[in-house]
């Protein structure tokens, strides 16, 4: 069976390169060997509050970054969580094989409501649920993330299992696909805290619409620590590791290359070479941004082809599972 790839991204707030590492640039080269979905979940936005004229902004937008970032629709199918109504049937189904107790353990669940001034949503709470019903409805098997979503994957997992079990093999088991290097891109500002797309401090993060003078910027101020040595070790220079990992990804040297490039040089000469290869990787993303935001009749063709081609699928799956589970008529 041919690998079948799944991913999605919340179209809330601006991407950052930590997104773009774990995520899109992943995505860019898997879709040349696997067959690919990737999402816009709009559904899982609405977990937390969102002013609904900016959620439907956000998601075209969403869309446009997808495909600066290199993302093929003629290679894989591009489409809108929502529009996809076989997502919310499984996840409500699934959410009958998943446990309270499970869902209780989710850190990004415990770190979320702590957040929420109006009160927490069951919706925050059950939403676990709705990424393993995205990832089972089309049996993917790999799962490109970031490190902060293993837990979910992993109770992705378990309910797979669960409900094999129960009902008879019925979903493919998924595995997550993650970077070796640079899982969990760490705030500039603080390097014990991820890079947030949430975070209210702009300068914690490198947006993709980040223009070369504001990278900079960002760059020369990120924390460091006092040794002024480029060397890699998370544990005891986690500041600085975390800059190396960025100039791994966008120079495309090893480690151990970037440390002999600056034995004996200082953080200045490390971080302005940073700058330059953050802005020349990401300059084309963000000119390629305006142009397909600008065509926007393009993207609403891209958008229904995902949509019609994921739809497809998922109403197949969903026949099975309502066979299996016993729901309806036959
Ligand atoms: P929020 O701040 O709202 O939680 P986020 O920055 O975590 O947002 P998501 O839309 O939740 O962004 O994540 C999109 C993808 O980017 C996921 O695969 C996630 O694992 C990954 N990701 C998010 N932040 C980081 C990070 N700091 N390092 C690596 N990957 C990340
Ligand atoms: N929860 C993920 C987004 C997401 C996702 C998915 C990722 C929703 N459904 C399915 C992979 C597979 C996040 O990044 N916050």
């Amino acid at each position: 069976m041919k690998d079948l790839v799944f991913s999605g991204i919340q179209p809330t707030h601006e991407l950052h390169i930590g997104n773009y590492i774990a995520a899109l640039k992943q995505w860019a080269e898997l879709q040349h060997k696997k067959c690919c979905f990737f999402c816009i979940v709009d559904l899982h936005a609405i977990t937390v509050p969102q002013d609904p004229k900016k959620l439907r902004a956000n998601i075209l937008e969403a869309a446009a970054v997808y495909l600066a970032a290199g993302i093929d629709p003629t290679k894989c199918s591009i489409y809108i969580q929502s529009e996809v109504a076989e997502h919310t049937e499984l996840a409500w189904i699934l959410g009958t094989i998943g446990k309270v107790s499970e869902l209780e353990r989710m850190t990004q669940f415990k770190d979320k409501s702590k957040k929420q001034t109006q009160g927490v949503s069951a919706g925050l709470f059950t939403y676990p649920i709705l990424m393993a019903a995205d990832i089972l409805l089309y049996d993917a098997n790999q799962v490109p993330v970031g490190e902060d979503q293993m837990q979910h994957l992993e109770l992705a997992r378990v309910i797979a299992r669960r409900f094999n079990e129960r009902f008879g093999e019925t979903f493919t088991i998924p595995q997550p696909l993650i970077q070796k290097v640079g899982a969990r891109i760490m705030s500039l500002q603080d390097p014990e805290k991820k890079m947030s797309k949430s975070d209210p401090a702009e300068s914690s993060k490198i947006l993709l619409s980040d223009k070369p003078e504001i990278i900079r910027k960002k760059i020369m101020r990120a924390v460091t620590d006092t040794e002024g040595s480029v060397h890699f070790d998370p544990e005891k220079k986690p500041a600085v590791s975390n800059l190396m990992t960025l100039y791994h990804h966008t120079s495309g040297l090893s480690l151990k290359e970037i440390e002999s490039e600056f034995k004996g040089k200082g953080y200045g000469d490390f971080k302005k070479a940073l700058a330059e290869a953050v802005i020349a990787e990401l300059s084309p993303i963000r000119e390629k941004i305006e142009s397909y935001r600008s065509n926007s009749s393009e993207l609403e063709r891209i958008l229904d082809e995902g949509r019609d081609t994921a739809k497809e699928i998922a109403a197949r799956k969903m026949k099975l599972v309502r066979e299996r589970v016993g729901l309806g008529r036959a």
